[in-house]
Protein backbone atom coordinates (compact mmCIF):
# COMPACT_ATOMS: atom_id res chain seq x y z
CA UNK A 1 0.00 0.00 0.00
CA UNK A 2 1.34 3.55 -0.90
CA UNK A 3 1.77 6.24 1.65
CA UNK A 4 -1.08 8.12 -0.22
CA UNK A 5 -3.75 4.71 0.03
CA UNK A 6 -2.75 4.35 4.15
CA UNK A 7 -3.65 8.35 4.78
CA UNK A 8 -7.04 7.83 2.90
CA UNK A 9 -7.70 4.43 4.66
CA UNK A 10 -6.52 6.23 8.04
CA UNK A 11 -8.51 9.18 7.52
CA UNK A 12 -11.54 7.12 6.70
CA UNK A 13 -11.06 5.25 9.61
CA UNK A 14 -11.09 8.45 11.47
CA UNK A 15 -14.11 9.89 10.16
CA UNK A 16 -16.33 7.18 9.90
CA UNK A 17 -15.36 4.27 12.68
CA UNK A 18 -14.97 1.53 10.35
CA UNK A 19 -12.69 0.48 7.28
CA UNK A 20 -13.53 0.78 3.57
CA UNK A 21 -14.51 -1.33 1.40
CA UNK A 22 -12.12 -0.29 -1.38
CA UNK A 23 -9.89 2.20 -2.48
CA UNK A 24 -10.48 3.57 -5.85
CA UNK A 25 -8.02 6.40 -7.30
CA UNK A 26 -7.78 8.75 -10.15
CA UNK A 27 -5.33 10.87 -11.87
CA UNK A 28 -4.71 14.59 -12.12
CA UNK A 29 -3.77 15.37 -15.98
CA UNK A 30 -1.69 18.13 -17.24
CA UNK A 31 -2.71 18.55 -21.31
CA UNK A 32 0.38 18.22 -23.54
CA UNK A 33 -1.77 20.35 -26.03
CA UNK A 34 -5.28 21.68 -27.31
CA UNK A 35 -6.47 24.31 -25.10
CA UNK A 36 -10.03 25.08 -25.28
CA UNK A 37 -10.63 23.20 -27.54
CA UNK A 38 -12.54 20.34 -26.10
CA UNK A 39 -15.80 22.61 -25.54
CA UNK A 40 -15.27 23.28 -29.53
CA UNK A 41 -15.69 19.62 -30.96
CA UNK A 42 -12.21 19.81 -31.36
CA UNK A 43 -9.05 17.73 -30.09
CA UNK A 44 -6.85 17.55 -27.41
CA UNK A 45 -3.81 15.31 -26.62
CA UNK A 46 -3.46 15.18 -22.76
CA UNK A 47 -1.65 12.50 -20.43
CA UNK A 48 -2.51 11.50 -16.95
CA UNK A 49 -0.24 12.16 -14.44
CA UNK A 50 1.50 10.22 -11.18
CA UNK A 51 -0.22 12.54 -8.79
CA UNK A 52 -3.67 10.54 -7.78
CA UNK A 53 -6.66 10.64 -5.75
CA UNK A 54 -8.12 8.18 -3.52
CA UNK A 55 -11.38 7.65 -2.90
CA UNK A 56 -11.87 5.30 0.51
CA UNK A 57 -15.73 3.94 -0.09
CA UNK A 58 -17.46 1.59 2.16
CA UNK A 59 -21.02 0.59 1.31
CA UNK A 60 -24.01 1.37 3.84
CA UNK A 61 -27.24 -0.30 4.56
CA UNK A 62 -29.27 2.75 4.22
CA UNK A 63 -30.18 5.21 1.88
CA UNK A 64 -27.10 7.75 3.41
CA UNK A 65 -24.11 9.05 1.42
CA UNK A 66 -21.63 10.49 3.95
CA UNK A 67 -18.93 12.16 2.69
CA UNK A 68 -15.27 13.66 4.07
CA UNK A 69 -12.06 14.42 3.17
CA UNK A 70 -8.45 14.94 4.51
CA UNK A 71 -8.82 18.95 2.90
CA UNK A 72 -12.28 19.37 4.94
CA UNK A 73 -12.95 17.58 8.08
CA UNK A 74 -16.71 18.06 7.76
CA UNK A 75 -18.59 15.16 6.97
CA UNK A 76 -21.81 15.97 4.36
CA UNK A 77 -24.76 13.67 4.52
CA UNK A 78 -27.54 13.29 2.37
CA UNK A 79 -30.08 10.76 1.21
CA UNK A 80 -29.06 9.02 -2.05
CA UNK A 81 -32.97 9.26 -2.70
CA UNK A 82 -32.74 13.34 -2.61
CA UNK A 83 -29.77 14.37 -4.29
CA UNK A 84 -30.23 17.46 -6.29
CA UNK A 85 -27.53 19.62 -7.83
CA UNK A 86 -29.06 23.07 -6.73
CA UNK A 87 -28.62 21.92 -3.17
CA UNK A 88 -24.78 20.81 -3.35
CA UNK A 89 -22.20 23.24 -2.58
CA UNK A 90 -18.37 23.52 -2.01
CA UNK A 91 -16.22 20.50 -2.41
CA UNK A 92 -18.85 17.97 -1.60
CA UNK A 93 -20.68 18.83 -4.97
CA UNK A 94 -17.93 16.93 -6.60
CA UNK A 95 -18.64 13.82 -5.36
CA UNK A 96 -21.99 13.89 -4.42
CA UNK A 97 -22.57 15.55 -8.03
CA UNK A 98 -20.97 12.25 -9.28
CA UNK A 99 -24.04 10.23 -7.30
CA UNK A 100 -26.62 12.47 -9.05
CA UNK A 101 -24.95 12.08 -12.46
CA UNK A 102 -25.14 8.70 -12.22
CA UNK A 103 -28.65 8.34 -11.75
CA UNK A 104 -29.40 10.78 -14.77
CA UNK A 105 -27.16 7.87 -16.88
CA UNK A 106 -29.91 5.19 -15.43
CA UNK A 107 -28.52 4.17 -11.48
CA UNK A 108 -31.56 3.41 -10.08
CA UNK A 109 -30.77 6.02 -7.05
CA UNK A 110 -34.08 4.82 -5.19
CA UNK A 111 -32.56 1.23 -4.70
CA UNK A 112 -29.07 1.49 -4.86
CA UNK A 113 -27.42 1.41 -0.67
CA UNK A 114 -25.85 4.38 0.58
CA UNK A 115 -21.93 5.01 0.78
CA UNK A 116 -19.39 6.02 2.86
CA UNK A 117 -16.61 8.63 0.71
CA UNK A 118 -13.05 9.85 2.47
CA UNK A 119 -11.53 11.61 -0.54
CA UNK A 120 -7.60 12.49 -0.17
CA UNK A 121 -5.19 13.37 -2.98
CA UNK A 122 -1.82 14.65 -3.72
CA UNK A 123 -2.72 16.49 -6.74
CA UNK A 124 -2.44 20.25 -6.15
CA UNK A 125 -5.56 22.36 -6.12
CA UNK A 126 -6.14 25.25 -7.63
CA UNK A 127 -2.94 24.13 -9.82
CA UNK A 128 -4.79 23.23 -13.42
CA UNK A 129 -3.86 19.88 -12.79
CA UNK A 130 -7.72 18.53 -12.85
CA UNK A 131 -7.77 17.95 -9.00
CA UNK A 132 -11.89 18.22 -9.48
CA UNK A 133 -11.52 15.61 -12.51
CA UNK A 134 -9.33 13.60 -9.79
CA UNK A 135 -12.07 13.31 -7.47
CA UNK A 136 -14.72 12.64 -10.18
CA UNK A 137 -13.56 9.80 -11.66
CA UNK A 138 -12.60 8.35 -8.48
CA UNK A 139 -15.94 8.38 -6.84
CA UNK A 140 -17.36 7.17 -10.38
CA UNK A 141 -15.86 4.02 -10.68
CA UNK A 142 -15.81 3.31 -7.13
CA UNK A 143 -19.76 4.03 -7.32
CA UNK A 144 -20.09 1.94 -10.44
CA UNK A 145 -18.27 -1.07 -8.96
CA UNK A 146 -20.20 -0.86 -5.48
CA UNK A 147 -23.42 0.20 -7.61
CA UNK A 148 -23.40 -2.82 -9.84
CA UNK A 149 -23.14 -0.44 -12.82
CA UNK A 150 -22.18 -1.07 -16.75
CA UNK A 151 -20.86 2.26 -17.74
CA UNK A 152 -17.85 2.23 -20.16
CA UNK A 153 -14.82 4.81 -19.59
CA UNK A 154 -16.19 7.17 -22.12
CA UNK A 155 -19.97 7.28 -20.60
CA UNK A 156 -18.14 8.10 -17.37
CA UNK A 157 -16.19 10.59 -18.54
CA UNK A 158 -19.40 12.41 -19.95
CA UNK A 159 -21.41 11.70 -16.22
CA UNK A 160 -18.13 13.40 -14.67
CA UNK A 161 -18.69 16.30 -16.88
CA UNK A 162 -22.39 16.49 -16.30
CA UNK A 163 -21.17 16.79 -12.37
CA UNK A 164 -18.93 19.37 -12.71
CA UNK A 165 -20.90 21.60 -15.44
CA UNK A 166 -24.50 21.07 -13.07
CA UNK A 167 -23.60 20.00 -9.89
CA UNK A 168 -20.37 22.26 -9.32
CA UNK A 169 -21.36 25.07 -11.97
CA UNK A 170 -17.83 25.00 -13.78
CA UNK A 171 -18.81 25.38 -17.35
CA UNK A 172 -16.12 22.80 -18.58
CA UNK A 173 -15.79 20.41 -21.61
CA UNK A 174 -14.56 16.85 -21.46
CA UNK A 175 -10.85 16.58 -21.37
CA UNK A 176 -10.18 16.78 -17.91
CA UNK A 177 -12.31 13.81 -16.97
CA UNK A 178 -11.50 11.71 -20.04
CA UNK A 179 -7.59 11.94 -19.32
CA UNK A 180 -8.80 11.13 -15.74
CA UNK A 181 -10.55 7.84 -16.89
CA UNK A 182 -8.58 6.56 -20.07
CA UNK A 183 -5.20 7.77 -19.15
CA UNK A 184 -2.49 4.84 -19.76
CA UNK A 185 1.25 4.34 -18.82
CA UNK A 186 3.44 6.15 -20.75
CA UNK A 187 1.05 7.21 -22.94
CA UNK A 188 -0.81 10.51 -23.98
CA UNK A 189 -4.83 10.39 -24.83
CA UNK A 190 -4.73 11.95 -28.31
CA UNK A 191 -9.26 12.77 -28.08
CA UNK A 192 -11.93 14.02 -30.80
CA UNK A 193 -14.19 15.87 -28.21
CA UNK A 194 -16.83 15.45 -31.25
CA UNK A 195 -16.91 11.46 -31.93
CA UNK A 196 -15.25 10.88 -28.36
CA UNK A 197 -12.79 8.76 -30.30
CA UNK A 198 -9.33 8.41 -28.39
CA UNK A 199 -5.90 6.99 -29.16
CA UNK A 200 -3.50 6.36 -27.32
CA UNK A 201 -0.27 7.03 -28.28
CA UNK A 202 3.05 6.88 -26.77
CA UNK A 203 5.30 9.35 -25.01
CA UNK A 204 8.56 7.50 -24.32
CA UNK A 205 9.98 10.73 -22.87
CA UNK A 206 12.14 8.61 -20.84
CA UNK A 207 13.55 6.84 -23.78
CA UNK A 208 14.93 10.27 -25.03
CA UNK A 209 16.31 11.18 -21.98
CA UNK A 210 13.53 14.06 -21.79
CA UNK A 211 11.60 14.92 -18.47
CA UNK A 212 8.08 17.01 -18.09
CA UNK A 213 8.65 19.18 -15.51
CA UNK A 214 5.54 21.18 -13.87
CA UNK A 215 5.91 24.53 -13.20
CA UNK A 216 3.03 25.63 -11.07
CA UNK A 217 3.38 29.14 -10.86
CA UNK A 218 0.94 29.09 -7.33
CA UNK A 219 -1.58 31.78 -8.84
CA UNK A 220 -5.07 29.90 -7.84
CA UNK A 221 -7.77 29.75 -11.45
CA UNK A 222 -11.19 28.87 -11.39
CA UNK A 223 -13.54 27.89 -13.63
CA UNK A 224 -16.52 28.70 -11.96
CA UNK A 225 -16.58 31.84 -12.87
CA UNK A 226 -15.51 35.11 -14.97
CA UNK A 227 -12.62 34.28 -17.84
CA UNK A 228 -13.43 30.62 -18.79
CA UNK A 229 -17.07 31.14 -19.44
CA UNK A 230 -16.57 34.40 -21.34
CA UNK A 231 -14.08 32.29 -23.49
CA UNK A 232 -16.59 29.94 -24.11
CA UNK A 233 -19.31 32.58 -24.71
CA UNK A 234 -17.41 34.36 -27.22
CA UNK A 235 -16.15 30.83 -29.08
CA UNK A 236 -20.26 29.59 -29.48
CA UNK A 237 -20.73 33.77 -30.46
CA UNK A 238 -17.71 33.32 -32.82
CA UNK A 239 -19.37 30.16 -34.46
CA UNK A 240 -22.93 30.95 -34.61
CA UNK A 241 -21.91 34.09 -37.00
CA UNK A 242 -20.00 32.20 -38.96
CA UNK A 243 -22.21 30.07 -39.77
CA UNK A 244 -21.16 26.63 -38.26
CA UNK A 245 -22.65 24.57 -35.60
CA UNK A 246 -19.02 24.73 -33.83
CA UNK A 247 -15.16 25.98 -34.34
CA UNK A 248 -14.72 21.99 -35.11
CA UNK A 249 -16.22 23.05 -38.46
CA UNK A 250 -13.92 26.28 -39.04
CA UNK A 251 -10.60 25.80 -40.64
CA UNK A 252 -7.15 27.91 -41.04
CA UNK A 253 -8.34 28.75 -44.64
CA UNK A 254 -11.61 30.24 -43.24
CA UNK A 255 -9.56 32.58 -40.96
CA UNK A 256 -9.50 35.35 -43.92
CA UNK A 257 -12.82 35.14 -43.96
CA UNK A 258 -13.34 34.92 -40.10
CA UNK A 259 -11.38 38.46 -40.08
CA UNK A 260 -13.76 40.16 -42.65
CA UNK A 261 -17.25 38.88 -40.65
CA UNK A 262 -15.92 39.22 -36.70
CA UNK A 263 -14.48 42.08 -34.38
CA UNK A 264 -11.37 42.04 -33.58
CA UNK A 265 -11.30 40.38 -30.25
CA UNK A 266 -14.08 37.54 -31.15
CA UNK A 267 -11.43 36.78 -34.06
CA UNK A 268 -8.73 36.10 -32.05
CA UNK A 269 -10.52 33.72 -29.77
CA UNK A 270 -11.84 31.89 -32.79
CA UNK A 271 -8.11 32.19 -34.49
CA UNK A 272 -6.71 30.47 -31.10
CA UNK A 273 -8.99 27.71 -31.75
CA UNK A 274 -8.91 26.86 -35.28
CA UNK A 275 -5.46 26.96 -35.22
CA UNK A 276 -4.67 24.81 -31.70
CA UNK A 277 -6.96 22.08 -33.35
CA UNK A 278 -4.41 22.11 -36.08
CA UNK A 279 -1.58 22.22 -33.92
CA UNK A 280 -3.29 18.72 -31.77
CA UNK A 281 -3.22 17.21 -34.86
CA UNK A 282 0.49 18.52 -36.26
CA UNK A 283 1.68 17.15 -32.24
CA UNK A 284 0.49 13.90 -32.47
CA UNK A 285 1.63 13.53 -36.26
CA UNK A 286 4.86 14.74 -35.10
CA UNK A 287 5.43 12.45 -32.50
CA UNK A 288 4.13 9.27 -34.14
CA UNK A 289 7.01 10.15 -37.24
CA UNK A 290 9.83 12.02 -35.19
CA UNK A 291 9.43 11.26 -31.25
CA UNK A 292 8.70 13.78 -28.45
CA UNK A 293 12.25 15.51 -29.11
CA UNK A 294 10.26 17.29 -31.98
CA UNK A 295 7.12 18.86 -30.97
CA UNK A 296 8.92 21.83 -28.83
CA UNK A 297 7.64 24.41 -31.49
CA UNK A 298 4.03 23.36 -31.49
CA UNK A 299 4.07 23.94 -28.01
CA UNK A 300 5.40 27.49 -27.58
CA UNK A 301 3.53 28.33 -30.70
CA UNK A 302 0.19 26.92 -28.53
CA UNK A 303 1.32 29.06 -25.93
CA UNK A 304 1.69 32.41 -27.52
CA UNK A 305 -1.36 31.53 -29.39
CA UNK A 306 -2.69 31.73 -25.69
CA UNK A 307 -1.42 34.79 -24.86
CA UNK A 308 -1.93 36.90 -27.51
CA UNK A 309 -4.87 35.45 -29.66
CA UNK A 310 -6.90 33.75 -26.20
CA UNK A 311 -6.06 36.03 -23.77
CA UNK A 312 -5.61 33.66 -20.86
CA UNK A 313 -1.99 33.59 -19.39
CA UNK A 314 -0.66 35.82 -16.69
CA UNK A 315 2.55 37.44 -16.48
CA UNK A 316 3.38 34.34 -13.91
CA UNK A 317 3.18 31.46 -16.94
CA UNK A 318 4.47 33.69 -19.35
CA UNK A 319 7.83 34.15 -17.30
CA UNK A 320 8.12 30.27 -16.52
CA UNK A 321 8.19 29.73 -20.21
CA UNK A 322 10.11 31.77 -21.62
CA UNK A 323 12.85 31.34 -18.54
CA UNK A 324 12.51 27.56 -19.12
CA UNK A 325 12.71 27.35 -22.98
CA UNK A 326 15.71 30.20 -22.83
CA UNK A 327 17.81 27.62 -20.14
CA UNK A 328 17.43 24.60 -23.03
CA UNK A 329 13.89 23.56 -22.46
CA UNK A 330 12.88 21.85 -25.90
CA UNK A 331 9.31 23.12 -25.70
CA UNK A 332 6.72 24.81 -23.06
CA UNK A 333 3.52 26.07 -22.75
CA UNK A 334 0.66 26.70 -20.01
CA UNK A 335 -1.77 23.98 -19.23
CA UNK A 336 -4.88 23.93 -18.52
CA UNK A 337 -8.06 26.42 -18.74
CA UNK A 338 -5.02 29.62 -17.72
CA UNK A 339 -5.39 32.87 -15.95
CA UNK A 340 -3.10 30.91 -13.24
CA UNK A 341 -2.32 27.33 -13.12
CA UNK A 342 0.72 25.53 -14.02
CA UNK A 343 2.82 25.84 -16.91
CA UNK A 344 4.90 22.53 -18.68
CA UNK A 345 8.12 22.19 -19.80
CA UNK A 346 9.83 19.64 -21.97
CA UNK A 347 13.54 19.31 -20.60
CA UNK A 348 16.66 16.64 -21.10
CA UNK A 349 17.04 15.24 -18.08
CA UNK A 350 20.89 16.58 -17.54
CA UNK A 351 18.86 20.22 -17.36
CA UNK A 352 16.28 19.43 -15.50
CA UNK A 353 17.59 21.12 -12.54
CA UNK A 354 19.19 24.02 -14.44
CA UNK A 355 15.85 25.02 -15.86
CA UNK A 356 13.98 24.65 -12.65
CA UNK A 357 16.37 26.45 -10.84
CA UNK A 358 16.42 29.25 -13.73
CA UNK A 359 12.40 29.92 -13.41
CA UNK A 360 12.76 30.06 -9.51
CA UNK A 361 15.50 32.71 -9.57
CA UNK A 362 13.42 34.87 -12.14
CA UNK A 363 10.41 34.34 -10.14
CA UNK A 364 12.36 36.02 -7.19
CA UNK A 365 13.64 38.45 -9.22
CA UNK A 366 9.92 39.55 -10.60
CA UNK A 367 8.92 39.22 -7.15
CA UNK A 368 6.60 36.72 -7.81
CA UNK A 369 5.30 33.68 -5.22
CA UNK A 370 7.78 31.00 -5.61
CA UNK A 371 7.07 28.34 -8.06
CA UNK A 372 6.17 24.94 -7.04
CA UNK A 373 8.20 22.36 -9.93
CA UNK A 374 7.94 18.78 -10.14
CA UNK A 375 8.79 16.27 -12.82
CA UNK A 376 5.41 14.18 -13.84
CA UNK A 377 5.08 10.68 -15.69
CA UNK A 378 1.78 9.60 -17.89
CA UNK A 379 0.37 7.41 -15.56
CA UNK A 380 -2.51 4.86 -15.41
CA UNK A 381 -5.98 6.16 -15.61
CA UNK A 382 -8.69 5.38 -12.60
CA UNK A 383 -8.64 2.20 -11.03
CA UNK A 384 -9.25 0.05 -8.00
CA UNK A 385 -5.69 -0.43 -5.63
CA UNK A 386 -7.29 -2.35 -3.16
C1 LIG B 1 -10.22 23.23 -18.04
C2 LIG B 1 -11.50 22.53 -18.43
F1 LIG B 1 -11.97 21.78 -17.40
C3 LIG B 1 -11.32 21.65 -19.67
O1 LIG B 1 -12.56 21.13 -20.07
C4 LIG B 1 -10.65 22.44 -20.81
O2 LIG B 1 -11.59 23.30 -21.42
C5 LIG B 1 -9.44 23.20 -20.30
O3 LIG B 1 -9.73 23.98 -19.15
C6 LIG B 1 -8.87 24.11 -21.35
O4 LIG B 1 -8.36 23.37 -22.40
O5 LIG B 1 -9.26 22.32 -17.61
Amino acid sequence: MTDLQRTATSGFENAFGSEPHGLWTAPGRVNIIGEHTDYNDGFVFPMAIDRRTVAAVRRRDDDRIRVSSSFSPEIVEVSVRALDPDALHGWSAYPLGVAWALGQFGAPLQEVPGVDIYIHSDVPVGAGLSSSAAIEASVAVALTEIWHLDHDRRTLAKICQLAENRAVGAPTGIMDQSASLLGQRDCGVFLDCRSLETDVIPLDFEEHDLELLVIDTRVEHAHVSGGYAARRASCEAGAAALGADSLRDVTVGDLDRARELLDDETFRRVRHVVTENQRVLDTVRTLREHGPTSIGELLVASHASMRDDFEISVPELDLAVETSMAAGAIGSRMTGGGFGGAAIALVPVALASSVAEAVTAAFAEASFTAPTIFPVRPAAGATRES
